[in-house]
């Protein structure tokens, strides 16, 4: 077995939860340094050195460098797999943006405000406007994997690996899928996969 990746981590982060997922479905081995984000552990200037923006996940890839992005390090850990595959990088980068600038923010903020912080109500204003812009990803994740059982294509890719964690906590920011079936069937897809994780898992 190939010496393991170091991974810095929080448990109940998605981000971080998107690559100990990809590193199980890949059998790839990591040696976590888990953080705590309540305690300040990110503004240690060991942390900073390895990620200026001071966020989790960072990864130290073979060549010594320390990567972070959720995204750049599951294309770094993918390549050569059946997650990555050529024919489909293109599609890869859009659902990878997608999530970043169209996804994550409206469902890792009213998660963390509600159900982590706990200093919002799922009824608060602003935690309905998050809502309000993750049901337009939604609709547009539900048209897609109505046509196909994969964002990409017939089999898992980073792109599910990516958009599957905050998805799979929706609720925890108020949200209720029921009117998304495909969205539903995708996600017991994913869960039924080989190597599959939960997030608590240590
Ligand atoms: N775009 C980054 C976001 C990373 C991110 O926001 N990580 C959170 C945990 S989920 C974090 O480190 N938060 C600490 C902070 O912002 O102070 C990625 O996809 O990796």
């Amino acid at each position: 077995m190939s010496m393991p990746y170091e991974l810095i981590d929080t448990q109940y982060s998605g981000n971080a939860w998107k690559v100990r997922l990809l590193s199980s479905f890949l059998n790839i081995p990591l040696q976590r340094f888990p953080q705590s984000i309540v305690d300040g552990d990110l503004n240690h200037p060991d942390i900073k050195a390895k990620n200026p923006l001071q966020r989790i996940p960072i990864l130290k890839t073979r060549s010594g460098k320390w990567l972070s992005e959720s995204g750049a390090i599951l294309w770094y850990l993918a390549q050569g797999s059946s997650f990555l595959p050529k024919e489909y990088e293109a599609d890869i980068v859009y659902w990878l943006l997608f999530e970043q600038l169209e996804h994550m923010p409206y469902f890792a903020q009213p998660r963390l405000q509600i159900h982590l912080r706990k200093i919002r109500q799922v009824t608060d204003p602003d935690m309905q406007a998050y809502r309000k812009s993750g049901h337009c990803a939604l609709k547009i994740m539900e048209e897609n994997l109505s046509e196909k059982p994969y964002l990409v294509s017939e089999q898992p890719t980073i792109a599910d690996v990516a958009l599957y964690p905050y998805t799979q906590m929706a609720d925890e920011g108020g949200y209720e899928l029921t009117s998304y079936p495909a969205v539903l069937k995708w996600l017991s897809r994913i869960q039924a996969l080989p190597g599959y994780i939960p997030i608590d898992q240590v």
